[in-house]
């Protein structure tokens, strides 16, 4: 037996361990020392029952998924789970942590489950574009019932003991020691003659739908899986269980498995799974740098980035000052925070008492003076270097030595920030997405003075917050804003061109993007998106450049906020408006542009190659560390497709040849100002790996 898994005896019953750090998932190697424990259990006599725990922090956290683009080796894990069940004496599931995807089929091997109240159940599959294949969709269904666990297989979503124990997916909780615990209940088990259950020999209770079920359960979930293929192969095989004997089932769930597996959107989501790991990695900062400890927060402005700033802090624990300048202001912020929080109450998604805790641990002051024993201080205020850089002098003035000072810029330049302090070292860019407290990315601006350990320390805040930091130098826009300016400026140079903007935003949202780019500047304001553009150096003279946009801004349709902008607002609700096309017509004729026809597919085409281009001259002037932080940052930061793999990948699988092809037609139609590609774009696009 290898040493990922052990066998030993307590008494009758043996205990077989998987430790394989750090989540214990289920690789080849451990696969084979499972099989060889079993083997080992059936041949000991003087075994009765076996207990099959886990090491470490978590029963097994799932598949090995970094086995996934190679194909199976055996014994695969449906065979190993299988293996379990025909185990001719009495097997108990002992879990604790987090028992994901293939470590719960592992689980629903077993023919009994305990687990402690802490453990955390669930079926992640669906979130790397894959369906549970080692049996999940089988056994599942047998136990919870249909609808409960296509629910669970759907949603992705873990859910506590309590829950668990509800749907029948464990028999018991153990207080105290799990070990102890698995091995009474396992022994209470043999001295009970508690008859052996396996889940493959029940049946499905198909009278517990209606016959009209699975169509209804696909509309219910169209919306959501639209252009995935996951979620249907996952009904598809759950109606199989319905239908179709075990073993046939069982060989269609294995073939959609492989299905989904060889698919480019599984690539895509998986190439996230890890990218978004790899984030928190940098090369130049070695384990040994130590991080500096960080007791007490700050958040300069109380408007709503710096309210939800603040929230993100208290959520995590921290005290928090939140300084204003004027009272109204500050007491606007203050009131915002206590709402959100109770909405989070009303929503169950916080209790009372989290939330008085947390607003006992805000502080809202007028006073400068407040901040001065602050570990680390946040400012957010308004986007204007001037303003920045006197809110700079001061902290520089008024902090601790040692603190870090950090700003929630979004576009602009952190060492001209940092050159107005004397410790240039300690300051660094934390920028926050709209709205801070729900968006989970944080743009980790690295200065060219930065200190090591100030980044070690913002990039294990991100942790703490529960957000992924990606690491990023300075430029202007730094890399979600600066990609960006690409991809709006060809979406409003479209609107000039004639394609309506909400025809460009409905082929953006078909192909994916939770929001097309005209309704994304309604929603965060079109004047912010001018100022913005307003103060790059490199603006290009180009009199079509965004010239929508000036010219809505001159009009005072500045988006959700006036009640109009590429759209009117009728609450919330976005009503296309004709005088945006009439308006557009004007200028493109004044400007020259003569209408063209532009389909759905040059939509998406030239806003995604937009932003692949940009992507690789980003990753030339070492902006971002990887293609995957890109990919990770338009994710999690502007509704990207997750299936989609983000703009690099995104590029990849569409292949490079058609990205240049393309690229070469716009450069043929516009001039190659914007189109030319860089040399290094074969290298930064991200190509799915051949099918295995
Ligand atoms: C599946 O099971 C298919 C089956 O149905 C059918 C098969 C036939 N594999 O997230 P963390 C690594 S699909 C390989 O930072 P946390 C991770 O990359 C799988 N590696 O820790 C990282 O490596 P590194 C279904 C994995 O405490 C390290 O472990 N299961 C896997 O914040 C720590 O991870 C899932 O989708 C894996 N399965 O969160 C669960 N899991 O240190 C995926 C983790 O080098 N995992 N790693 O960067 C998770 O959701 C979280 O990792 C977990 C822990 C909640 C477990």
């Amino acid at each position: 037996m290898n040493n990922l898994v052990t066998y030993a005896r307590d008494g009758g019953i043996a205990v077989i361990t998987i430790d394989n750090p750090p989540v214990n998932a289920l690789g080849h190697a451990t696969r084979l020392g499972i099989c060889e424990a079993l083997e080992q259990f059936a041949a000991d006599h003087d075994a009765q029952a076996a207990v099959l725990i886990c090491a470490g922090r978590t029963f097994c956290a799932g598949a090995d998924i970094s086995e996934f683009n190679a194909p199976p080796e055996d014994p695969w894990l449906p065979a190993v789970v299988q293996k379990i069940e025909d185990a001719p004496k009495r097997v108990v599931a002992a879990i604790h942590g987090t028992v994901l995807g293939g470590g719960l089929e592992l689980a629903l091997g077993c023919h009994f489950r305990c687990a402690v109240a802490s453990a955390k159940f669930g079926f992640p599959e669906i979130t790397l574009g894959l369906l549970p294949g080692a049996s999940g969709t089988q056994r599942l269904p047998r136990l919870a019932g249909i609808e409960k666990a296509l629910d669970l297989m759907i949603s992705g979503k873990p859910m506590d003991a309590a829950q668990a124990r509800q749907i029948h997916i464990i028999d018991e909780i153990v207080e105290g020691d799990l070990r102890r615990g698995a091995i009474g209940y396992a022994s209470r088990i043999v001295a009970e003659r508690a008859p052996v259950r396996r889940i493959s020999k029940m049946s499905v209770d198909r009278t517990a739908v209606p016959p009209d079920f699975f169509d209804r359960y696909r509309e219910r979930i169209a919306r959501q899986s639209r252009n995935q293929i996951a979620q249907e192969q996952i009904v598809r095989c759950v109606e199989a269980a319905v239908q179709l004997p075990y073993r046939q089932a069982l060989k269609l769930e294995g073939r959609l498995f492989e299905k989904c597996k060889k698919s480019v959107q599984s690539r895509a989501l998986r190439h996230l799974f890890f990218a978004e790991r790899e984030a928190g990695k940098v090369p130049d900062l070695g384990r040994e740098v130590a991080t500096r400890e960080i007791r007490k927060v700050a958040v300069i402005g109380a408007g709503t980035m710096g309210s939800g700033i603040a929230m993100c802090f208290l959520n995590a624990g921290w005290p928090v000052v939140l300084v204003e300048s004027d009272r109204v202001g500050l007491d606007r912020g203050v009131a915002a925070i206590r709402k959100n929080f109770e909405t989070a109450v009303q929503k169950g998604r916080m209790s009372r008492d989290e939330h008085e805790s947390c607003m006992n641990r805000l502080i809202g002051s007028l006073d400068y003076a407040d901040i001065g024993d602050a570990d680390l201080v946040v400012e957010a205020v308004f986007e204007d270097m001037k303003v920045k850089k006197q809110v700079f002098a001061k902290l520089d003035a008024l902090c601790r030595p040692g603190a870090i000072l950090a700003t929630n810029t979004s576009t602009l330049d952190v060492d001209e920030i940092a050159a107005v302090t004397s410790r240039p070292r300690d300051v660094i860019g934390l920028h926050f997405f709209a709205p801070a407290n729900v968006m989970p990315l944080i743009e980790i601006v690295r200065g060219g003075k930065t200190a090591t350990d100030v980044i070690a320390t913002a990039l294990a805040l991100a942790r703490r917050l529960r957000k992924i930091g990606t690491l990023v130098r300075v430029c202007f826009g730094f890399v979600a804003n600066r990609m960006f300016i690409p991809y709006i400026r060809e979406a409003q140079l479209m609107i000039l061109e004639g394609a309506a903007p909400e025809r460009i935003d409905q082929a953006m949202v078909e192909w994916g993007m939770a929001m097309g780019p005209n309704a994304v500047l309604d929603l965060s304001g079109l004047d912010v998106f001018h100022r913005f553009l307003g103060a790059w150096k490199d603006r290009p003279h180009d009199p079509s450049f965004c010239r929508m946009l000036t010219v809505l801004c001159e009009r005072g349709r500045l988006g959700q906020k006036t009640g109009a902008g590429f759209y009117n607002y009728d609450g919330r609700n976005a009503v296309p408006d004709p005088e945006v096309a009439a308006v557009a017509a004007r200028e493109a004729a004044a400007l020259g542009i003569r209408p063209r026809r532009i389909t759905d597919r040059e939509i998406v085409r030239r806003l995604t190659v937009s932003l692949a281009l940009e992507g690789a001259r980003v990753l030339d002037e070492g902006i971002a560390l990887r293609s995957g932080d890109i990919d990770v940052i338009f994710a999690n930061g502007f509704g990207f497709p997750r299936y989609r793999g983000g703009p690099m990948f995104y590029a990849g699988s569409v292949g490079l040849a058609r990205i240049e092809a393309a690229a070469a037609r716009y450069r043929k139609r516009y001039g190659d100002r914007y189109w030319t590609p860089p040399e290094s774009l074969a290298r930064h696009t991200l190509r799915p790996l051949t099918k295995s």
